[in-house]
């Protein structure tokens, strides 16, 4: 059977009540707001962009941050600069773990506020904070961002998506106050393909999918990348962590003989490891998306 169908027999989707209940506080607060940090996982910036976001910014400020630029190779980056901007758009690259590119960001928000109080000043107002509500898919790095513009860790932020909870705000300097959110996510994924990619990255619940089927999927993605653009993926990943080369396996066969061959047949377990070991980066920089051509 075909990764296509495996994957149409199990729909991905996952909408747990705290991001309903989220989405409806974020619309409140939203009044309140002068920027969207729009937060996407470099890996997959399409299949991190949602649908809504654009109803969620309206008038407003948006900044557009590619998180995790640490996970991508610089080549990739160039292109999807060159991409974005053709789109009309500027893309902040960032690595929220270790703190590059995030002085551009907190510029960029700030720049935002510099207009505001211009205008609060004509009116004879006093200057306030510019406002910022931080918002992506789950996990993608929004609480890390955050924790690195205010130099310390007031939100928590750990590897599994679904951790921040409640939307709350913080104080970066007497120029910027930010807004944590939960994770956001469309009620139903109606492109699998991208949910996928979300399940693979971890940007998604984990009751939503199925190890083996994500791991298999997985490598039959490698497989086309590496066929189709080796120059954009590390020097055969799979083969120099695994000593087993996937080219000529489809992606379910490859796990089976990954089991075979270092999990006593365990499936589950190299599914397990596999992903794991991308996620972790031990992969090394594999993106799931390229811009479109
Ligand atoms: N490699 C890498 N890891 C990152 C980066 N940014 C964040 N992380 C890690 O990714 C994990 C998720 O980060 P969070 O800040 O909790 O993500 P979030 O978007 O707030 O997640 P939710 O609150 O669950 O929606 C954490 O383990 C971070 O350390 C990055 O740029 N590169
Ligand atoms: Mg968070």
């Amino acid at each position: 059977m075909s990764t296509t169908q495996n994957y149409k027999l199990n729909l991905i989707q996952w909408y747990p009540g705290h991001i309903a209940k989220a989405e409806k506080n974020l619309k409140e607060q939203l009044k309140r707001v002068d920027v969207v940090l729009e937060v996407r996982d470099a890996r997959i910036p399409l299949a991190t962009n949602h649908p809504q976001m654009k109803e969620w910014v309206g008038s407003k400020a948006r900044v557009l941050v590619l998180n995790r630029v640490d996970m991508i190779l610089p080549q990739v980056r160039s292109l999807w600069i060159d991409w974005f901007r053709e789109q009309g758009e500027f893309a902040y690259f960032t690595n929220a773990q270790h703190g590059q590119g995030i002085a551009a960001v907190s510029k960029a928000a700030q720049a935002a506020g510099v207009e505001l109080n211009q205008r609060r000043r004509d009116r004879g107002m006093l200057p306030r904070p510019v406002r910022a509500v931080v918002i992506g898919f789950p996990n993608v790095g929004k609480s890390a961002l955050i924790n690195r513009l205010l130099g310390k860790r007031v939100v928590v932020s750990e590897a599994r998506p679904g951790v921040t909870r409640q939307l709350r705000w913080v104080r970066i300097s007497d120029q910027l106050e930010l807004l944590d959110a939960p994770g956001v996510i469309p009620a139903k994924l109606e492109n699998q393909a991208a949910a996928l990619k979300l399940a693979i990255c971890d940007d998604i619940g984990e009751a939503s999918y199925d190890n083996q089927l994500i791991a298999a999927a997985f490598v039959d993605i490698l497989n086309e990348l590496q066929y189709a653009e080796p120059s954009l993926l590390p020097k055969e990943p799979l083969k120099s962590r695994y000593e087993l080369d996937p080219t000529s396996y489809t992606g379910d066969e490859y796990l089976h003989a990954l089991a075979e061959h270092r999990y006593k047949g365990d499936v589950e377990r190299a599914a397990r490891q596999m992903i794991t070991d991308y996620r972790k980066g031990f992969l090394g920089e594999i993106p799931l998306d390229l811009p479109p051509s």
